[in-house]
Formats: C-alpha cells, sequence, structure tokens
C-alpha cells in the first residue's frame, strides 16, 4: 500500500541532534535543539515545578478529561502572565484563550483559526529568518506565506527600515508574525523605540498582529520586561492574537503546555470567538492534556512558588549571558581572534545567531564535533563553564582565514 512513500527529509533542528547522538567523541558538543541546559550540561527540572507537582500528588488529584479549552485556572493565570494583570483586555472579559499543545499547537489553532475566520486575504508575513517550523505550520493551515526584511547580516544586528519598508508594502490588512521576545534564530529583538514604530505602521496598513511568545523570561531575565511588545500593541488597540509556550520558561517541554489567545472587541465577540475555537479543537484533539496545565497554574498561582519560579528563569537567563560574556572573551582575549564578536553579548535569549556560514558549520563538526544548525545558529543553553573556552578555540580555528 505504501510502496510509492518517498524517505522525507529528517528535521533540520531535530537532525542536529540524531548526528550528535552517533558521535563517540568525549569533545562533543550538542548547540543545536534550543532546551535549557545547566552548567554541568544537563536538563534542568525546575524546584518550583517539582514543588507544585509534589502538592498536586497530595491533593491526589484525578485524572478527568478537561473541558474542550483545557484547564480555567490554567488559562485564567497564562493569560494574566501574559498580558498583565492589569490588561485591558482581561478586566473587559474580552480576552478569549484556550489552552493548546505547548507553542507549536497553539500557533497552529491560530492559523486553522485565521483561515477559518479572518475576513480579510489570508496573507501571513514571517521575518527572515524566522523558527523553521512557522512556515509549514502556517501553510498546512491553508495560509499564503511570505517573509519580510528584519536580520541584517552585515551587523548581525536587525535592519529596522528594511522591516518598516516591507510592513508598509505588505498589502493592507496583513497577519504580521511577530517573535514577542528573544527572536528565534537570530537572538536580534527591537527595542522599546522600535516597537513602538512597528506598531505604528501595523496600525496604519491596518494589518493584524500574530504574537509568538515561546520565551518570555529568557530575553531579560523578567517576565514583565519581555511582555513589553505585546502588552504596548494591547495598549494601542491592536486585537492581536497570541500562541503562548511554557516548555522553556518553566521547563516544561514534554509536558506541551501553551495557550492561544485572541484580544476581542467586546464580550460577545469573545463569546463567539470562544465558541469557534471550541469547533476547532474538538475534531482534532478533543481537549488537551492536564499534567502540564496543572503544574502551571499551581505555580502561578502560589504567590510563594510563583517568586520562586520568577526566580529560577532569571537564574536561566543569566547563566545564559554569563556563557556569552565568557565565549566572547575566550575569542578575543586567549585566541586573539580578529573577527568582530560583539553580536554574541548583543544579542539575547537563548540564541546565538554566529554568522559562521554553511562550511565552516561543516568543518567545526567534522573537525571538533561542535554540532549546530546549519544556518549557523548556537543554542547557548548547550554551552558550560567546562567546555566554553574549547568551543572558542573551535569557532577561532574555523572563522580564521
Ligand atoms: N515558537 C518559537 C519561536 C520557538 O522557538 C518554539 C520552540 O522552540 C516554539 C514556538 C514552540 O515550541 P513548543 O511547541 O515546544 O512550545
Ligand atoms: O531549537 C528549536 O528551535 C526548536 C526546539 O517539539 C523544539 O525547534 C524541539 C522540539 C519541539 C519544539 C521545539
Amino acid at each position: 500500500t505504501w510502496n510509492s512513500v518517498p524517505q522525507g527529509p529528517p528535521d533540520a533542528i531535530l537532525g542536529v541532534s540524531e548526528a550528535f547522538k552517533k558521535d563517540t567523541s568525549p569533545k562533543k558538543m550538542n548547540l543545536g535543539v534550543g532546551a535549557y541546559r545547566d552548567d554541568a550540561g544537563k536538563p534542568y527540572v525546575l524546584t518550583s515545578v517539582k514543588k507544585a507537582e509534589r502538592i498536586m500528588m497530595e491533593n491526589n488529584m484525578d485524572k478527568e478529561y478537561a473541558g474542550i479549552t483545557g484547564v480555567p485556572s490554567f488559562t485564567k493565570a497564562a493569560a494574566a502572565l501574559a498580558y498583565g494583570d492589569d490588561s485591558p483586555a482581561i478586566k473587559e472579559n474580552r480576552l478569549a484563550i484556550a489552552q493548546s499543545i505547548s507553542g507549536t499547537g497553539a500557533l497552529r489553532m491560530g492559523a486553522e483559526f485565521i483561515n477559518a475566520w479572518f475576513p480579510h486575504a489570508k496573507n501571513v508575513i514571517v521575518p527572515n529568518p524566522t523558527w523553521g517550523n512557522h512556515i509549514p505550520i502556517m501553510k498546512n493551515a491553508g495560509l499564503a506565506l511570505e517573509k519580510y526584511t528584519y536580520f541584517d547580516k552585515q551587523t548581525n544586528g536587525l535592519n529596522i527600515d528594511g522591516m518598516l519598508e516591507d510592513l508598509h508594502k505588505a498589502p493592507k490588512n496583513t497577519v504580521v508574525l511577530l517573535h514577542a521576545c528573544a527572536h528565534n534564530p537570530t537572538g536580534v529583538d527591537p527595542t522599546q523605540e522600535q516597537w513602538d514604530q512597528i506598531s505604528k505602521v501595523i496600525k496604519e496598513r491596518e494589518h493584524f498582529s500574530f504574537f509568538d511568545m515561546a520565551y518570555q523570561g529568557f530575553a531579560s531575565g523578567d517576565c514583565t520586561r519581555d511582555a513589553y511588545a505585546l502588552r504596548k500593541f494591547v495598549d494601542e488597540g491592536h486585537h492581536v492574537v497570541l500562541a503562548q509556550s511554557f516548555a522553556k520558561n518553566m521547563g516544561l517541554y514534554g509536558e506541551r503546555v501553551g495557550s492561544f489567545s485572541i484580544v476581542c472587541a467586546d464580550e460577545q465577540e469573545k463569546a463567539r470567538v470562544d465558541s469557534q475555537l471550541k469547533i476547532i479543537i474538538r475534531p482534532m484533539y478533543s481537549n488537551p492534556p492536564i499534567h502540564g496545565a496543572h503544574i502551571v497554574s499551581t505555580v502561578l498561582n502560589s504567590p510563594e512558588l510563583k517568586k520562586e519560579w520568577l526566580g529560577e528563569v532569571k537564574t536561566m537567563a543569566d547563566r545564559i549571558i554569563t556563557m556569552r560574556h565568557q565565549l566572547r572573551n575566550h575569542l578575543e582575549n586567549d585566541f586573539n581572534s580578529k573577527k568582530s564578536w560583539n553580536h554574541i553579548t548583543d544579542q539575547i535569549g537563548m540564541f546565538c545567531f554566529s554568522g559562521m556560514t554553511p562550511d565552516q558549520v561543516t568543518n567545526i563538526k567534522n573537525n571538533w564535533h561542535v554540532y549546530l544548525t546549519q544556518d549557523g545558529r548556537i543554542s547557548m543553553a548547550g554551552i558550560s563553564s567546562a567546555n566554553v573556552k574549547y568551543l572558542a578555540e573551535a569557532i577561532h580555528n574555523v572563522t580564521k582565514d
């Protein structure tokens, strides 16, 4: 029956981990996938999360189905974390929200909702470059996808003029996908002033903003600061949608916990939108898994656990920043690299977009057992104080002329 099924290509990011696993060198480093590791290189289960799970055990929680839109105490707390406790959209009861299968599921739910109900042409534009999975998520839901200018290879920073121009040129009522903070893969975010400019063009052109927030807390170590763009847009009257993930900031990767939300005009619109979200979800997976949602709900609804968690997010963000400084310092001062490496410390979040070429990426893999994606993206969380100097030596050797 399946004779004619061709072999498909491996995933660009997850394929790196597969190659890494086959390498037997003790020096090998996996800088591919964006998953946090502690300074011993081990996966990190947050203490606040372990405490929440203990509380859940003691409470003898049952395993009944959640409703179609998930665990209400979770979605309420998740919305407040993203939009702010005083968000007008929440206070006025005009935020439609559903629990999702992490950020990916939220993006797909959002794309399906737009395809079903967006009253204009269904065009979405995404930054160039963007997280690879954005492209098939949007296309498979039926949206037409193009890219807007984002990264500037010359400066390893944001090309704000190019971005504003592309937003201006896009047909009216285009859906604009925006990384709320800690842009993946570039580690380059707009400044607050630049966000204000972006908001203005989007409004002028009557575009529609689709925020992807997979790293709240990871950019600055501060969940409020990292929500600046989202909250600013809502304050300025944009009716945004949001895909939110707790994979990274609560270390709940495999629990698949997130949300999709829609800022509506009023309570009546919210009720109608809620009903259509349910109609999208029901035939896909009926209702979401509950364990991760209860963890997040327990943490966010307990003042002590929430405080502990915010401290842990900051600890993770700070360790990554320390690695940025050490990597740059080794390159410049131990190996006297003549290249410019200020982007390593200028960029933020989980990733460093190193500027390494595909040939250099192949070279560092074959000669130094260092694994990263072909676009030169380094997952900073894969670096530790034990191997940062070795990595600097490897990068210097493959990038010097
Ligand atoms: N969006 C971006 C930009 C990401 O980098 C990721 C994960 O790496 C996601 C969404 C979704 O991840 P998850 O489905 O694990 O929440
Ligand atoms: O490293 C990244 O950019 C992500 C990581 O289900 C990832 O692609 C891995 C698995 C997954 C979602 C995201």
